[in-house]
């Protein structure tokens, strides 16, 4: 009956109508099993009751002439007890009257409505006859496509009882082209867990095909917990716990076959607290997690540890797998907010191990889940350590807490991972040291008088970060052999794919800066936002950009549908190719807080032509051995500021020379600066990247080959043009591998 009246509902208001989906719990109701199916009489006879209410509450309202119909679609529990009322709510309007209904009208409408009482502190109050929890209120605008029972296709609805049983969960489609809804819950007082095993999709950004999962029982665009955008197998596949007894999966599949695999139960909720730790002198003594561990935590949490150590001479070290506590700045949280001993803290993850150490023999922690969506999994080994002698006899204390070997200080490699073991070092006398020593052995700069560092580069060696890898996997120490004119490897593989970075040849030939040639940057793309320059990028591929990730983190900016790229151009408004956006990849570890990890991938809908190859050309992608010593002159391109306080923009792509910077100096202008940071400017000031260059290349010169290589991507920096301060890049050598992964 409901369904039917739904669908006479919606029909009738077909194009002027407005949508709302909402949820808000009634305290001091018992949930009763017979509440879960919605055409029981206990179901329709509480809906009724509840609607009845809402009606009256809106039709009382400044929108009641708007105002057409609330429906109420579920009824659930959550651990908070009372009922948990789902609801959609119709509103008509034309093109005269639309502004008055806003997002945050409709909803306040409602929460202005509750009326709390000031004697009693608790946050229930009465919406009419109803003792609504004033917290538990949302109201989010809704596409009439979202309904349930609507638009979808498919539909199912999986209740798993209790833990133990595992209920399978398979969605296959021929064809495509569909919208499936599923509804899952448990008992009350149980969490659903859903397992994602496989999911046969064509990564497309969500714009395809998309599954959303939501901590709700209709689709509610705050309670979002997770979107899988890209296709998951076997050895990609996790699990999501919702904070409630229910779950909503919304599966978005588009044209061909596609499939899905997962399985959902009922879990018993545990605190993710513990009691008082007390620990003893042993090497590893436990560890912490995150909820639910091994599944990803929701975004709502909050757990506290104690810890205890023998004496005042010991304090807790934590060693996390890869995720990273710094002190927490202006910028929220985006990762989890750590509260340590009335200090707090960010976490971010990052791709290698940490160990955070807290001096002090009695440590209280609080963590709490701050992420948008579900996170994945966190843990952290514990166990004490000696304060005044953090490391073992020998070792040097990184920046990242790690201990490292002493003899590892300043010898080129990153053992650190945050190169705190590799600053303020002097440079090696040029008598056997310099010849091995990262920094200064084949980078392709004579930094010995006899050239010493610079011979039997060709010379195979065990691969190491820093060493060229050949395609026969053989590793040589050159680190500059690609595309240098000079077949290093005995398979030639270092000149065999050199079709990049070759400007055609320009007649001659930012802050600063100078108007560049036509055809000079052949690699420089233009990036719009909803019709409006917005970022920098560089063309590696036929149908692939790169850029800064900081240009498309955000809500709106992350959708390619929004964005256009203006390939072959050197006057704003004549690009030879404009082309829209099939998919962005932000990367993972981005961090909107420090910047680290700025860097995404565009896909091109469609490749630029080779036809306009005069104009339009990839730039050649340094490989992760790429040494970029401090002095090199780099060139920085883009339409951004021509000064820091400037608020138009230049139309004709400007050009500026700037000299990368050692890391050294780089970290002790700014911090943190990390290891996929690299600094290049003049300390003058006068040369500079600035608004709007960000996401477009740093491009270096191979110096015998003549390819030019993108060595970084305007990321940031302390304003524009500004003395002793350089621009701040993505160290594109950092990510070949990642790069690799995600372009077949
Ligand atoms: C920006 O806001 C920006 N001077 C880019 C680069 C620099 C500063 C700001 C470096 O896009």
């Amino acid at each position: 009956m409901w369904t039917l009246l739904w669908l006479f509902i919606f029909q009738r208001e077909s194009n002027n109508g407005v949508y709302f989906a909402g949820m808000f719990r009634i305290a001091n109701f018992e949930f009763i099993p017979e509440y879960r199916h919605t055409d029981s009489t206990e179901f329709l006879s509480m809906a009724t009751k509840i609607a009845n209410v809402v009606n009256d509450v809106y039709r009382k309202s400044p929108v009641s002439k708007l105002y057409q119909q609330s429906v109420i679609s579920d009824i659930s529990t959550n651990n908070k007890g009372g009922l948990l009322v789902h609801f959609w709510m119709v509103f008509v309007v034309t093109s005269m009257n639309s502004h008055s209904l806003c997002e945050e009208c409709v909803g306040a409408i409602l929460r202005d409505s509750v009326h709390t009482s000031l004697l009693n502190r608790s946050s229930v109050g009465f919406l009419l006859s109803l003792p609504v929890d004033i917290d538990s209120i949302v109201v989010n605008a809704a596409l009439r496509s979202e309904y349930t029972g609507t638009d979808a296709k498919c539909v199912d609805d999986l209740y798993a009882g209790r833990p133990g049983t595992r209920l399978p969960l398979h969605v296959s489609v021929p064809q495509g082209g569909l919208l499936c809804h599923v509804k899952l819950s448990t008992t009350p007082g149980y969490l659903a867990r859903l397992t994602i095993a496989s999911f046969a999709i064509e990564p497309t950004a969500c714009v395809s095909s998309s599954l959303t999962v939501y901590d709700s029982l209709i689709p509610l665009r705050t309670k979002v917990l997770y979107k899988v955008c890209d296709p998951v197998n076997s050895a990609s596949n996790f699990s999501l716990v919702s904070t409630g007894n229910v779950m909503f999966l919304s599966f978005s599949l588009g044209q061909g076959s596609k499939m899905f695999i997962g399985y959902f139960e009922a879990i018993t909720e545990k605190s993710c607290s513990s009691a008082l730790i007390t620990l003893g002198q042993s090497a590893s003594e436990g560890v912490i997690t995150s909820p639910h561990h091994p599944s990803f935590f929701p975004p709502q949490c909050d757990c506290t540890w104690e810890f205890q150590t023998p004496d005042g001479s010991l304090g807790v070290a934590l060693t996390f797998h890869n995720y990273m506590l710094t002190e927490k700045g202006l910028r929220g949280c985006e990762h989890g907010w750590w509260r340590i001993n009335e200090v707090i803290y960010c976490g971010d993850y990052v791709d290698h191990h940490t160990v955070f150490r807290v001096a002090h023999p009695r440590t209280e922690i609080e963590f709490r889940c701050s992420s948008k969506f579900s996170d994945p999994p966190l843990s952290a080994e514990y166990r004490s350590y000696n304060i005044s002698e953090p490391c073992a006899d020998g070792h040097f204390l990184c920046s990242t807490g790690l201990c490292v070997s002493a003899e590892r200080r300043c010898d080129g490699v990153d053992d650190c991972l945050d190169e705190s073991d590799e600053v303020y070092c002097s440079k090696p006398p040029c008598d056997g040291f310099a010849q091995q020593h990262p920094d200064y052995a084949c980078n392709g700069v004579r930094d010995c008088e006899d050239g010493s560092d610079e011979a039997n580069c060709t010379q195979e060696v065990p691969c190491t970060p820093i060493s060229y890898r050949c395609r026969n996997g053989k590793c040589i120490r050159k680190r500059n052999a690609e595309c240098d004119g000079v077949p290093d490897c005995a398979d030639k593989s270092d000149e065999s794919h050199c079709a990049c970075g070759r400007p055609a040849p320009v007649r001659a030939r930012v802050v600063g800066g100078s108007e560049a040639q036509e055809g000079e940057w052949p690699w420089q793309v233009s990036m719009h936002f909803a019709g409006t320059f917005y970022c920098g990028a560089s063309v590696i591929a036929a149908d692939w950009l790169l850029s800064a990730a900081h240009c498309f983190s955000r809500d709106r900016l992350s959708d390619p549908q929004q964005w256009k790229a203006h390939l072959g151009m050197r006057s704003q408004g004549t690009a030879k190719f404009v082309v829209g956006i099939r998919r962005i990849v932000v990367h993972e570890f981005y961090s909107a807080r420090n910047f680290d990890y700025d860097i995404a991938l565009l896909q091109l809908s469609s490749p630029w032509p080779l036809a306009l190859s005069s104009h339009i050309q990839p730039i050649c992608l340094p490989p992760s051995s790429q040494a970029v010593p401090a002095g090199h002159n780099c060139w920085v391109t883009g339409w951004g500021s021509k000064a820091e306080e400037d608020k138009d923009l230049p139309q004709i792509l400007q050009k500026a020379e700037v000299q990368v910077i050692s890391q050294t100096v780089c970290k002790g202008r700014y911090s943190p600066v990390s290891p996929r940071m690299l600094c290049a400017g003049v300390m003058t000031g006068e040369r500079d990247a600035c608004r709007g260059d960000s996401g477009g290349p740093l491009s270096c010169r191979e110096p015998s080959g003549g390819h030019w290589f993108l060595t970084g991507i305007v990321s940031w920096g302390a304003g524009c043009g500004r003395p002793n301060l350089p621009g701040v890049y993505t160290r594109v050598s950092k990510f070949a591998a990642w790069i690799r992964e995600h372009i077949p």
